[in-house]
């Protein structure tokens, strides 16, 4: 500004933004065990037996269900636990993500 301009006020500040929400989805395929499902919503998404065993069978007769609604961090990381975990197994078992 040493040209004797006027400096203009602009937002410059970080705006802060909500983490936006993404939607975990299992989907339903003809050869994972129902067991190997339960398993994994056990241990990925911390639900009990009845829980997992619910969302399992919904899956299975609807095709895709949510297994939980997450930061896209946490959502990330969880699809890939779990398709690691598949593939360790070797079931072809898919996650996916979607926003909220
Ligand atoms: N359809 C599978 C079976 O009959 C069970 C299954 C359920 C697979 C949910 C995947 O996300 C899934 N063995």
């Amino acid at each position: 500004e040493g040209d004797g301009q006027v400096g203009i006020a602009t937002k410059t500040r970080a705006k802060p933004k909500k983490p936006s929400q993404y939607k975990v989805l299992l989907l339903n395929d003809d050869y994972t065990p129902m067991e190997f499902v339960v398993i994994v919503l056990k241990r990925f998404f911390r639900m009990d037996m009845e829980e997992a065993t619910r969302v399992m069978l919904h899956v299975h007769q609807k095709g895709v269900g949510v297994c939980g609604i997450f930061p896209y961090e946490v959502a990330e990381t969880k699809v890939n636990q779990v398709m690691d975990f598949a593939r360790q197994n070797e079931h072809p078992l898919q996650c996916t993500l979607e926003k909220a």
